[in-house]
């Protein structure tokens, strides 16, 4: 008997489940507790019956899809806290109709595939709605959806029926997307094109990883003036594009690459590095003590700064580790220079020059090479895909998949002043993509696929599989998908997307260039 069954993430044990581990480092104890999770929120959105549920209710079903995506919480204690939260609530609504976590990934195999489609892209949805919800923004629509979603997880559905859910699901999906790309401009205003240092500074860093930009903000106030520097690291990097952000004087670069490579970047790093989001990898003892979580992301042993009621948290324990590390001893200076911060309020600002270069022929095609990155060998399609697209092409990226080409940007040039890589942000600005997209349509007077525009996506986790359910629920056709499939993506399932949206999986760099652009 196996002793788990996950099979969420791209990493999964040959393309089919983890069964007796996670590759991730998942135990089978904490994937058993996010079962569990899983099966106690379906429990209580029975219980809940559709009652509207108070801000606090609705917080815990986003917390607790969002502590079960991949590289978030393999703290088994933090795991069986919020099991037994959301147990007690479905008590307290007078829940007595449980729900088995064994009925999760059982049944018919296009059943378990659709019904484990529509859970892991509200697990990626969940994380969009948190960090939004931390900067003051919810939507009702969003909100409720999750109570709806979770219920609709515990009941029958026809194969139709479970698309119609999951296409509705795409479209709540934008709106919070759309929710959070207003909450960090609301409240750090619009990225702006920037230039960012990879350079190492002499002295004290911390370094933020993972996606909350309130996170970074209150750990910028609180190291200000304190003889500490500060870094992005992964998906971070578009925060340095934001003006309330990038205006702390000690906010000074970029450190490191993608998630999957923190083991190697992290060894004997004489700083602190605070994670806020995934990814998270099992650290390495020579990096262990040097880590700090926050919000749903959790390590056995690791400490963890929770928030105070009013959503405050106290970095001070971090400022003083890392003036003790010490920090660099020298500067060591990058060998390049990335430039991020192309959301919609940029290119759109300059939506009637691409228009024009379009017209006159100066610009072919548009390519969005976007989504996750992982370890996978394959991935090396993506660097050689933005390589290999001709001059005449623009580039959009986003999401930490950027960091397999992001380096290239300045070798990559431009097209009439507009850079031909333009980064748009973390894969919650998929967002900006989209916008940017239909605006165009919009102004060309035709619809999204009729655009000189291709989407080359990589997946990893389940945001994106919320996005790619987003994408697919406003009709957007022909995507190109990598480095493999999902494993919970029956055939049966796959037809309907290749038959109904042209779905194809990535080949080779240049036999995709050419189908897409010709
Ligand atoms: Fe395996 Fe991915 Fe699940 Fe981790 S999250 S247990 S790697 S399928
Ligand atoms: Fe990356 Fe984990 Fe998905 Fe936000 S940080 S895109 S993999």
């Amino acid at each position: 008997m196996s002793e788990m069954f996950c099979f969420q993430c791209e990493q999964t044990v040959g393309g089919k489940g983890c069964t007796r581990v996670g590759v991730c480092g998942k135990s089978p104890e904490v994937a058993q507790l996010q079962d569990e999770i899983t099966a106690a929120l379906i429990t209580l959105a029975r219980a809940l019956d559709g009652q509207p549920a108070d801000p606090k209710m609705e917080a815990l079903f986003m917390d607790a899809l969002f502590m079960t995506i991949t590289n978030v919480n393999f703290d088994p204690e933090a795991n069986a806290a919020m099991r037994d939260r959301i147990l007690e609530a479905a008590v307290a609504a007078g829940g007595a109709n449980t729900y088995r976590p064994e009925d999760l990934f059982h049944g018919d195999t296009d059943i378990v595939s659709l019904r484990s489609t529509l859970l892991f892209g509200m697990r990626g949805m969940a994380a969009y709605a948190a960090h939004a919800r931390v900067l003051g923004h919810t939507d009702p629509e969003v909100s409720a959806w999750f109570q709806k979603g979770m219920k609709a997880l515990g009941e029958d559905h026809t194969i139709e029926g479970w698309l119609d859910l999951i296409m509705e699901f795409g479209m709540v999906n934008l709106a919070c997307m759309k929710l959070l790309d207003a909450a960090n401009t609301g409240a750090y205003g619009h990225p702006e094109p920037t230039r960012v240092s990879v350079t190492r500074h002499k002295g004290p860093f911390i370094i933020v990883t993972g996606h909350d930009l309130r996170d970074l903000k209150m750990l910028l106030e609180q190291s200000e003036g304190q003889g500490v520097n500060i870094y992005t690291h992964g998906e971070m990097l578009p925060a340095t594009a934001y003006p309330e952000l990038k205006k702390h004087a000690h906010f000074r670069g970029h450190f490191g690459t993608a998630w999957q490579n923190q083991q190697k970047e992290f060894a004997d790093l004489p700083g602190v590095v605070l994670y806020t989001t995934n990814c998270i990898m099992p650290p390495r003892p020579s990096y262990i003590q040097h880590l700090v979580t926050t919000g749903e992301v959790g390590w056995p042993g690791v400490p963890h700064i929770a928030a105070d009621e009013a959503g405050h948290k106290d970095f001070s324990g971090i400022i003083q580790q890392a003036l003790e590390l010490g920090g660099w001893t020298e500067e060591v200076p990058g060998d390049y220079e990335l430039t991020t911060g192309f959301g919609h309020h940029t290119v759109l600002s300059v939506a009637d020059k691409v228009l024009a270069a379009v017209e006159s022929g100066q610009l072919r095609h548009i390519f969005l090479v976007g989504g996750c990155d992982g370890a996978k060998l394959g991935r090396d399609y993506y660097t050689e895909f933005v390589e290999k697209a001709p001059q005449d092409t623009l580039v959009l990226t986003l999401a930490c998949g950027k960091f397999r080409f992001n380096h290239l940007q300045d070798r990559m040039g431009d097209i009439g002043g507009i850079p031909r890589l333009l980064d748009m942000g973390q894969c919650n600005d998929a967002y900006s993509a989209i916008h940017v997209a239909l605006a165009l349509a919009e102004k060309l007077n035709c619809g999204v696929n009729d655009l000189p525009l291709s989407l080359v996506l990589s997946w990893y986790e389940q945001k994106a599989v919320c996005i790619l359910l987003t994408l697919l629920a406003l009709g957007i056709k022909n995507i190109r998908l990598g480095p493999t499939l999902p494993a919970f993506v029956s055939p049966t399932v796959l037809n309907v997307l290749v038959e109904k949206f042209g779905l194809t999986p990535i080949s080779t760099p240049e036999e995709d260039l050419k189908a897409l652009a010709g």
